[in-house]
């Protein structure tokens, strides 16, 4: 099957810069672009089985949200509350709230309502043009919820116009039922990994390494037991504290680490020699009233490619929005226009390892988002509307009434 996108224009991201091209066309055999440049350059001769004339709106490879925490149950709006009376995130956590009221309502969670809430939640994301999103594990914290999330997640991914990666996060939290055990609680996320995997529920290892979360060497044994089965590694690093998490994310030659607000030179320094991508969370940071930035010029001075993710969850970040998150990654850390796009396609796939997309290019994955906008830096200008006009995944358009 060749399908024709015609009078399109293009944002490619394919080089340095846009990747401007004013009256381009995508020819998309199957799945995959096999063909893009200015219009009047088309091979002549060139039959095809469909033909769609853009009329001249602007096209970027399918977003991808490369750090969500989807499937999970409840909601924390009177967390939310607490904390503008005055009680801090770490407060709240420690007195058993937080991650693990999250954890208490999705374990009394079944299957189908799990599902049903984080479809809900995808669509909407969805709806923005994105078009990759990972979803991790993280609010169940037994061997059987956890199992349940991540099944949850895959069927999102065989439901769905949508790739969906899975990330192992039991790391997460202590379980009430280890409370004062953390060292017994790593040694059994370590234990219930190999199952997982076995039943193909994981493409990363994630956990939580901070003062409220787990301790450097803890999690160095969850890294050893996902690097003895080759599954590649990211971190939730120096979010509320420097725990020297990046570096030791970039020992495992980590995917990518995630937060980031107290990243310290060494850490920069670290990640750029093994090419881990920096996945900024301006939702988590504006929810949490965070004052300290992440080291934006240092990272972009040692090349470490930047990523924008939601980080949705219920605690940090209830928000749907990447386009918003855009927005904020510029607003708030002063990212450029380009470098948000960027980093929510083209190094948002590499944060998840994925070469095959996020860029309009031969031999890429055919998703492509098509906006009612001139120009691409307005992807980070607007928020609180929705300028995606269609939505190509795979080479197949979702259905206009979609969702
Ligand atoms: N950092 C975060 O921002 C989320 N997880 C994490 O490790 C928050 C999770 C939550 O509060 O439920
Ligand atoms: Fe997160």
């Amino acid at each position: 099957m060749k399908t024709l996108w015609r009078n399109a224009h293009l944002t490619t991201l394919a080089g340095p810069g846009w990747g401007a091209v004013a009256r381009g066309a995508l020819l998309v055999e199957d799945a995959r672009l096999a063909w893009v440049g200015a219009e009047a350059d088309l091979p002549s001769g060139l039959e095809v089985d469909a033909e769609h004339d853009l009329a001249g709106a602007l096209v970027t490879p399918g977003l991808v949200d490369c750090h969500t925490h989807l499937v999970y149950a409840g909601q924390r709006a009177r967390e939310f509350e607490q904390r503008l009376e005055g009680a801090s995130y770490e407060e709240i956590a420690r007195a058993g709230g937080g991650i693990r009221s999250t954890v208490a309502a999705t374990r009394v969670a079944d299957d189908p309502t799990l599902l049903a809430l984080a479809k809900q939640r995808a669509r909407a994301l969805m709806a923005e043009g994105v078009t990759t999103i990972e979803i991790k594990s993280g609010y169940g914290l037994t061997q059987a919820d956890e199992a349940r999330c991540l099944r949850v997640a895959r069927r999102l991914g065989a439901e769905l116009p949508l790739t969906v990666k899975t990330t192992y996060l039991a790391a997460h939290a202590v379980p009430p039922e280890f409370a004062g055990r953390a060292d017994a609680y790593i040694a059994a996320v370590c234990d219930w990994l190999p199952g997982m995997h076995a039943e193909g529920l994981v493409d990363a290892v994630d956990a939580f390494c901070d003062t409220i979360g787990f301790t450097p060497a803890q999690t160095r044994q969850v890294f050893d037991a996902a690097r003895a089965l080759g599954l590649p590694v990211k971190l939730h690093a120096e979010q509320l504290s420097d725990q020297g998490g990046a570096a030791l994310a970039a020992d495992y030659a980590g995917l990518s680490c995630d937060h980031l607000e107290w990243l310290s030179e060494a850490g920069v320094r670290a990640m750029a020699a093994s090419g881990t991508v920096a996945v900024l969370l301006p939702g988590a940071f504006y929810f949490l009233r965070e004052t300290r930035l992440p080291p934006v010029q240092a990272l972009r001075n040692a090349r470490v490619p930047m990523a924008i993710a939601t980080d949705h969850n219920p605690g940090s970040s209830p928000g749907l929005s990447l386009l918003l998150m855009l927005n904020m990654a510029c607003t708030l850390f002063r990212l450029t226009p380009e470098e948000a796009l960027r980093g929510a396609t083209l190094h948002g796939a590499r944060a998840l390892g994925l070469g095959d997309r996020g860029r309009l290019a031969p031999g890429q994955r055919a998703d492509l988002a098509v906006w009612a906008l001139d120009h691409p830096n307005e992807l980070a200008y607007w928020f609180g509307q929705n300028p995606c006009l269609r939505v190509i995944c795979g080479g197949v358009e979702r259905s206009a009434t979609w969702p």
